[in-house]
């Protein structure tokens, strides 16, 4: 093609080939142009949500420039490109990490205050592209800005979801969801109606033979459904490679709607078809750790792993390489189970549609894929019914048993009359209906399998998938502890702590090397260095006191300590057992006279976090956090002692306030069950210390910072199993004196109707207690003395804080994605002349 292009045609476009803006004037040239053509506005009516329009897409403008020279370097270099298959990408904003990526903030502060525009003021008017619902979708997210930052040839692949996550609003206490329509404009994507597949659903499977004797299965009828591409850049910090986010939207495969039909009068069937087809990729599924088995989510994740797939097949196909060489250009990560149908899609192109025979196919699926797991619990790990799939997806079930077929026969032969290792390991669960376990088919599909941190990568060799190291041996099993990216998650969320690590550190190095924030520990006794430190805690808290003041009419003060649980509502993390000690608390407080009481460390317990809609106990502890504050808010006799506050609707952009405002988080799960959590390395990473079990990521911090900097509590994952049959079995076990006394009380009715609260404590007290609340109680509470005490110690308290900060080098994102890069996709950094 390039070839084929006359030089004084060339000329002419290179005469006017558009140039990013360099400078102030640049970047108003343009903003203005926006808003008097794009938006065909003018100074006099150009608001704050104008501005932000005209100001996102002049960055967009710039973000494209980028964009092409990366994909144009990435097609010419022909070098092996890695595809992260998530079902959630949970992006946040997008204006302000463009400016910052591209290095062009100060460029556009300065622009738009001489336009009359506070760039604070604009950025706020983005809404949150919420396309995920906690820590999965946001590390896709961080990996995304980790692959652009370190220039691997790298594409993300999702869905399109015309609603994101729910908006939570608080209504007398309880979560409504509100439907989040957030594409009312977007300029981040640009659609591509060119780029289209089409996706076959049910129908039925003919098997004959072609001219030369052999098997063929065609994959006939049922009906067909357009994917159509939507490309979202993603800029690297301080570089020039913009990657690609290939997002798929759904459409009627007929076009618009069924001519034929809207020709004979039936207008509500034509238009009904549409709708259909629309559905598929119409709303994200607003669970976490939870799966429902729903026959849409399992046509949502076909649609986008066919489109998916198609897509990188042909881009593969452009080079005209042999098929054994699929996999040294090709790396595909499966996040979680979500996309395992790729391994069966892929083994039925190479078998169905090229030709290939079983065995060299699957060797090439085999070398192309890695799995992530992300949990242990047991009802988040997917089982699609046998039934469902034979019905939707005919082929690919055959496909299935045949890969199954051929496993179990080489783990008979390896493992002779072990029937029982058999059934256990088997890709079909012989339940009724039968089950396809998506993790064995992933584990059997891929050459890497990783867990999310250390604790949980042990966990899933020695219990859920312990018969598959027996059969494979451990190197397939590995560990990529997560992380998470210093641009958003520091520069952009605390950007004058931001700046005083660069003015102690050399420069703003340390956001593409983390492990240079060491350099703190040579100033961590430099008084104007600690107390520069605190102040810029005490003025993000400051502002969240506002934003809470503001919004919720709760006046809090930002000398007491402020101690946050931001997170999904899941019994599993224990916001109940937070909420528990919360009453203990008050509690304690109202027993003591007034001069016992006027020693106190003053708290605010700040909460956030959504519901899956279908979770009622997490919605009930919802209604608990809430009626608690309506009560110990409003005594008199408290005061700023405690105060107990819920924010509504926690998202990205809200974490970015919230997080460098905490002094304590919280990251409680019960051991075992948090397989690594992300939001623990945001808070340290922003000066804050924490309170947490000995879970998921927690450890490492731990073995990082050092274990004099964080408050670690409760009984081990290795205990949790005995403790759980004691609870039942034991005979001897009573509940923890301290919660019983929280249970009387609210039992009582201090805090309004004892109904509304009675499964939270039954699951505790008569249930089971299968998540050890009673268990940590004890431990939870001595630990918070411990944190009140050393929070009294202002300056050992600082100490902790810089020198967390100067240790958590290494849970950047860039490490982990280094990782993969190494160990399991095999790729290396393309990277253009800057
Ligand atoms: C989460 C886990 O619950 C977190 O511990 C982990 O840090 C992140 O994934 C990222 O690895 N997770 C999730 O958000 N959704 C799931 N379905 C499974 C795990």
């Amino acid at each position: 093609v390039e070839a084929s292009i006359p030089e004084p045609q060339r000329e002419t476009w290179r005469k006017h080939q558009a140039k990013p803006f360099a400078d102030k004037d640049g970047f108003q040239r343009e903003l203005v142009r926006h808003v008097e053509t794009t938006l065909a506005r003018s100074m006099f009516n150009c608001d704050e949500s104008a501005a932000y329009s005209a100001c996102a897409l002049a960055f967009r403008d710039r973000l494209v420039y980028d964009w092409n020279r990366t994909q144009q370097r990435q097609t010419l270099a022909d070098a092996k490109r890695v595809y992260y298959l998530s079902l959630e990408f949970l992006m946040g904003r997008a204006l302000d990490n463009a400016m910052l990526n591209i290095g062009q903030k100060d460029i556009a502060k300065a622009g738009l205050a001489e336009l009359g525009f506070r760039i604070e003021d604009v950025i706020e008017q983005e809404n949150d592209a919420a396309l995920g619902n906690g820590g999965l979708g946001r590390l896709a997210a961080c990996f995304l800005d980790s692959l652009a930052t370190l220039n691997y040839p790298a594409w993300g692949y999702g869905l399109r979801y015309r609603y994101g996550i729910f908006k939570q609003e608080i209504i007398d206490g309880y979560q409504v969801e509100v439907p989040d329509y957030w594409l009312d404009f977007n300029p981040w994507e640009f659609p591509r109606h060119d780029v289209t597949v089409d996706i076959q659903f049910y129908g039925h499977v003919v098997k004959t033979t072609d001219e030369n004797g052999r098997v063929v299965h065609r994959w006939e009828g049922g009906e067909t459904v357009k994917a159509v591409a939507y490309d979202v850049p993603i800029p690297g910090y301080g570089t020039s490679t913009t990657n690609n986010l290939r997002l798929w939207s759904s459409k009627a495969a007929s076009g618009e709607f069924d001519f034929q039909k809207f020709n004979n009068g039936d207008y509500e069937s034509s238009v009904a078809d549409q709708q259909r087809a629309e559905t598929i990729s119409a709303v994200l599924y607003p669970n976490d750790n939870l799966d429902r088995g729903k026959e849409l989510r399992l046509k949502q994740q076909y649609f986008w792993v066919a489109a998916s797939l198609y897509d990188i097949v042909r881009r593969f196909k452009k080079s005209k390489r042999p098929w054994k060489e699929f996999p040294d250009q090709v790396a595909i990560q499966l996040n979680d189970t979500h996309p395992t149908l790729a391994i069966v899609e892929l083994q039925r192109i190479l078998v169905d549609i090229e030709g290939l025979g079983w065995d060299e196919a699957w060797d090439i699926v085999t070398r192309t894929f890695g799995y992530t797991n992300h949990t242990v619990l047991p009802e988040a790990l997917e089982k699609w019914s046998v039934p469902l799939v034979q019905h939707l997806l005919p082929r690919h079930l055959q496909i299935i048993y045949d890969i199954n077929l051929f496993f179990l026969q080489s783990v008979e032969r390896q493992f002779p009359n072990d029937r029982d290792l058999l059934r256990r390991v088997s890709i079909i669960e012989e339940t009724n209906p039968k089950m396809i376990r998506m993790a064995h088919l992933a584990i059997v599909g891929s050459h890497k399998v990783n867990g999310v941190a250390e604790l949980h990568s042990d966990l899933i060799k020695t219990t859920i998938f312990k018969d598959f190291v027996d059969i494979y041996g451990p190197d397939k099993f590995t560990n990529v502890t997560n992380g998470i990216t210093p641009r958003r998650w520091l520069h952009q969320a605390n950007p004058r702590l931001s700046e005083l690590i660069a003015s102690k550190t050399g420069g703003y190095g340390f956001l593409t090397d983390l492990t240079q924030l060491n350099k703190l520990e040579l100033h961590v006794n430099d008084a104007d260095f600690r107390r520069e430190w605190a102040e810029i805690k005490f003025n993000n808290k400051v502002r969240l006191a506002k934003y809470i003041k503001d919004t919720l009419g709760i006046a809090v003060n930002p000398n007491a300590l402020f101690d946050v649980q931001v997170k999904r509502i899941h019994e599993y993390k224990r916001q109940q057992m937070n909420i528990f000690g919360a009453i203990h608390r008050y509690l304690t407080l109202k027993e003591m006279t007034p001069e016992e009481r006027a020693k106190q460390q003053p708290r605010v317990s700040i909460f956030g976090g959504k519901a899956a809609p279908g979770y009622w106990m997490a919605k009930q502890i919802i209604h608990l956090i809430n009626a608690v504050g309506e009560v110990v808010n409003n005594d008199k006799e408290i005061g700023d002692l405690l105060k107990v506050v819920f924010i509504p609707d926690y998202n990205v952009s809200k974490a970015e306030m919230i997080i460098p405002a905490s002094d304590i988080s919280e990251h409680i799960s019960t051991a075992g069950t948090e397989a690594s959590g992300t939001s623990n390395m945001k808070f340290v990473l922003n000066g804050g210390l924490i309170i947490g079990t000995c879970d998921g990521a927690n450890i490492e911090i731990t073995r990082e910072i050092g274990d004099e900097n964080i408050f670690l509590f409760g009984n081990l994952a290795e205990n949790v199993e005995d403790l759980r049959h004691a609870h039942t079995y034991g005979g001897d076990w009573t509940l923890d004196p301290s919660l019983a006394r929280v249970f009387e009380e609210i039992e009582r009715g201090t805090f309004g109707n004892p109904q509304d609260f009675a499964a939270i404590i039954s699951a505790v007290r008569d249930h089971g207690d299968y998540y050890l609340v009673s268990d940590d109680f004890h431990s939870y509470l001595e630990t918070h003395k411990l944190v009140d005490e050393a929070y009294r110690d202002k300056e050992g308290w600082t100490t902790k804080s810089i020198l967390s900060v100067a240790r958590m080098g290494f849970f950047s994102s860039d490490r982990c994605i280094n990782e993969y890069a190494e160990g399991i996709w095999n790729i290396e950094p393309l990277k253009g002349e800057e």
